[in-house]
């Protein structure tokens, strides 16, 4: 049985034995590899810390260069997500799209943010994400604090997984609106003229085969409940958070 299955069971009760013993450093490490045909893949370590934070390193190639990339920790402490297969293509466009993909990748618990706010609050918070060099490497390192981590995501770190996102299909090395369009999930915040190119997922890496973890399995069950929208926290988000984050991503598509 799983660790995260005996934790269910044990319920409530097991909740002061987490917090007096909490997890000692640990390293788990994970393979991004491309989604969409975007030809980027990278590698991450997740270090968990006795004081409940959490280091997070990537190291990645072949992304769109000088663009940013939101990235997150997707899935669910005791949920049962992974990385988006073909069958996430609901419109048959080829492409899995950021709204596609959440009914297999969960919403988002961590915002890998460069600085600041790591909530899903921040999951559309370009101006504080990687941002890929010349040649489209992308090395991102960061300890985030326990305050800012969802219960439960530390001591089940093995069970989540990590999605970067930004592409460039029509390889001109920057994000715009001739191959994929307008961002259904940008436009469905009220959000107008992000290329999808932007907010479609990169990468999507799971816990890697050589690290002896198990990688979860493939149910769906229990996702019919997710909000539709992928990068998490923004359903709740009132009109105010929305103008920010079309400030945010317009000065985005303005800067790439
Ligand atoms: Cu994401």
């Amino acid at each position: 049985m799983r660790a995260r299955n005996v934790m269910t069971t044990l319920g409530v009760a097991a909740v002061p034995l987490i917090f007096a013993a909490p997890a000692q450093a640990d390293t788990v490490n994970f393979s991004l590899f491309e989604q969409n045909g975007s030809g980027a893949q990278a590698q991450a370590t997740i270090t968990t810390n006795s004081d409940g934070s959490m280091k997070v390193s990537i190291q990645g190639s072949g992304f769109t260069p000088n663009a940013p990339h939101a990235q997150h920790i997707h899935g669910a402490p005791q949920g049962d997500f992974f990385c988006p297969t073909a069958s996430a293509d609901a419109n048959g466009d080829g492409q899995v799209a950021t709204e596609e993909g959440v009914p297999q990748y969960g919403g988002v618990m961590v915002s890998l943010t460069t600085q600041g706010d790591a909530s899903a609050d921040s999951g559309l918070a370009v101006d504080r994400m990687p941002v890929a060099d010349g040649s489209g490497n992308l090395n991102y390192e960061r300890t985030i604090p326990a305050a800012m981590i969802p219960e439960g995501i530390v001591e089940n770190v093995d069970n989540l997984h990590i999605v970067q996102h930004g592409l460039d299909v029509n390889g001109n090395d920057t994000y715009d609106l001739e191959s994929l369009g307008e961002s259904v999930f940008a436009k469905s915040l009220g959000v107008e003229g992000i290329p999808e190119e932007a907010t479609n997922p990169a990468t999507c890496g799971e816990v890697s085969p050589s690290g002896g973890v198990e990688t979860g399995g493939t149910s769906t069950e229990g996702v019919e409940s997710l909000p539709l929208l992928a990068f998490g926290g923004m359903a709740l988000a009132g009109a105010a958070a929305i103008v920010v984050l079309r400030r945010r991503l317009v000065q985005a598509a303005e800067r790439v």
